[in-house]
């Protein structure tokens, strides 16, 4: 071959199917089921440099999921199921990671799979019915359907705080903590924000650094999350049941295999309810929300479990003044994401932890030795930002994607994201995304809620290739009524009431404040969905 054809040939577009953005879980199973199950030609492409999604970035000591390891795995292949075997009761980011090459090595992915390969825009030529991606290593991709895989909680969000750049310590955001990990002997570590993330970290942060500074903005519950090696005897059950678990993981709002109990918080006295929640609480984990039906739904039944976790709190916690500023009065329990710990409240008891409150002194500015707040100084070595992610949009709208009239998908949403079903959104044909916002997404365990997804695209192309349809896009009348049934769903809970939830967008300053995931359940969810494909595929437009 000569140079001149070789150069003309890497310049060329790559052709395929379909482009799968991300090779996180979503990403992954999409092409074993565009590519392994349908046949279709697919590329998958990814900034990072490993499988993996959001668990490639997420490495920060005690980085774990908050989902039980059994369930939060494919069902897609009961092979895999049995081939697989999880160490601990929640699979710490290394398991995760393990998992996901096993499949990609079962299931033969990696040969198309570009990783360090970042997507910088892509665009839909209208005459063709094809996107063109365009990628830093300087080769276009062109496809009939473009996918995002990109995760919901994939692009940081670094505050603004004035002066980070005069500090002389290190920083680091917890997702993108360093693969070689950070040595913090000796080191004094600041830690900004006290979400699911912080809330793992601080314990393991305190372990390590000679002294650990928490900056707390909003208090926060938290139940024990009560991890343990499982036992050899609950892995064959598991194994031996897994079609039941997977089928109950479908039928149930939030895509765990366990049930709400069928009863309000208020209908029962007060010592029986203290009993339920002491057992929800030592059984732990996710689980301790469906202690009673109406947890999420009546601000009365909710303020029960909230006083009940604020009462251990106060018994956790020796220094009552600590104990008063860790306890949170400004949202019900589970309004926000509701983390998961081991021995959270408990590490500030130890000598080496102080906690800031910045509801009582706000972070003025960063200083070349530490944080100041509206009281001092804070000198640290190391600053670490959990301060959470642009949830949702924030890397969808990075990818740059524009519609046939040039329109992008950030310039289309500034208003908040307009999709049907959290899978498709007006103007931009044969864009599908996975577990998009207006889908439950994060209120569901994600496997769940991905798998649901795959499914459903892969079915929707099976669909237009089968009747010769060349192209997808919603009607924007339907996108608009889907958004007001999310906005429905919402209201009928209390989750929207939390203002500072990521869940509203309201933890980025400036982006839109609306409801994002889908809060009507999973199982229905899934029941909206093929309904509308039994229906032709009511609310899509093909031609
Ligand atoms: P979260 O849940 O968004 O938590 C971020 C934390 O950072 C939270 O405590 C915030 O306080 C705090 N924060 C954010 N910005 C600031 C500033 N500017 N100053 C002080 N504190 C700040 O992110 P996580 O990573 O913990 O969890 C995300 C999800 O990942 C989690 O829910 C699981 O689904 C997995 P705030 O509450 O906004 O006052």
């Amino acid at each position: 071959m000569t140079q001149t054809t070789a150069a003309a040939e890497s310049t060329s577009p790559q052709k395929v199917d379909a482009v799968v953005i991300g090779a996180g879980f979503a990403g992954l199973y999409a092409l074993h089921k565009l590519r392994n199950d349908m046949g279709l030609k697919v590329q998958v492409v990814d900034k990072a440099g490993g499988i993996g999604g959001t668990w490639y970035w997420n490495r920060y000591p005690g980085a774990r999921c908050d989902s039980e390891s059994y369930y939060y795995s494919y069902s897609f292949s009961e092979e895999l199921e049995q081939e697989w075997s999880w160490s601990e009761r929640y699979p710490d980011h290394n398991e995760i990671r393990r998992y996901l090459t096993f499949v990609a090595d079962k299931f033969d992915l990696h040969r198309d799979i570009r990783l360090s390969t970042t997507v910088t825009g892509a665009s839909y030529d209208a005459a063709r019915d094809r996107w063109t991606v365009r990628t830093d290593i300087g080769q276009d991709i062109e496809a009939q359907f473009l996918i995002t895989a990109v995760g919901c909680l994939s692009t940081a969000n670094v505050p603004d705080i004035p002066g980070l750049a005069d500090f002389r310590g290190d920083w680091y955001h917890t997702g993108h903590w360093p693969h070689e990990g950070v040595d913090l002997r000796g080191k004094r570590v600041g830690q900004i924000g006290t979400g699911s993330t912080g809330i793992q970290l601080a314990p393991e942060l305190a372990k390590v650094a000679d002294h650990l500074t928490v900056f707390q903005r909003t208090a926060n519950y938290s139940i024990p999350a009560r991890n343990a090696p499982l036992t050899d005897a609950f892995q064959t059950e598991v194994k031996e049941t897994y079609r039941d678990i997977r089928d109950w993981a479908k039928r149930v709002t939030n895509g765990h295999p366990f049930d709400i109990r069928d009863q309000s918080a208020l209908e029962v006295e007060e010592a029986e309810r203290r009993r339920i929640y002491e057992q929800h609480w030592d059984t732990g984990g996710l689980r301790f929300r469906a202690a009673f039906r109406d947890i999420l739904t009546d601000r009365d039944a909710n303020e029960t479990a909230s006083d009940f976790i604020r009462s251990k709190i106060r018994e956790a916690v020796k220094d009552p003044d600590t104990a008063e500023k860790l306890t949170p009065t400004d949202h019900g329990f589970a309004t926000k994401r509701p983390p998961i710990d081991t021995h959270y409240f408990e590490t500030y008891n130890r000598d080496n932890v102080t906690l800031v409150d910045l509801r009582a002194a706000p972070i003025e500015v960063i200083t070349e030795n530490g944080i100041c707040t509206a009281d001092g100084e804070h000198e640290l070595d190391v600053i670490v930002f959990a301060t959470g992610f642009d949830a949702f949009t924030g890397s969808l709208e990075a990818l740059n994607i524009a519609a046939p009239d040039g329109h992008t998908l950030r310039d289309s949403w500034q208003a908040g994201p307009q999709t049907y079903l959290g899978v498709q959104t007006p103007g931009f044909p044969n864009l599908f995304m996975i577990t998009g916002p207006g889908s439950p997404s994060v209120l569901c365990n994600m496997p769940v809620a991905i798998e649901q997804h795959v499914e459903w695209v892969a079915q929707c192309i099976a669909h237009m290739r089968e009747g010769g349809l060349n192209r997808v896009e919603p009607a924007p009348d339907a996108a608009g009524e889907w958004v007001a049934e999310v906005n429905r769903a919402a209201n009928a809970t209390l989750l929207p009431q939390a203002s500072t939830s990521w869940y509203l967008g309201a933890n980025v300053p400036g982006k839109p404040q609306m409801f994002l995931p889908y809060a009507g359940g999973m199982a229905h969810y899934a029941d909206i969905c093929d309904d509308v494909a039994r229906d032709d595929y009511r609310g899509f437009v093909f031609s």
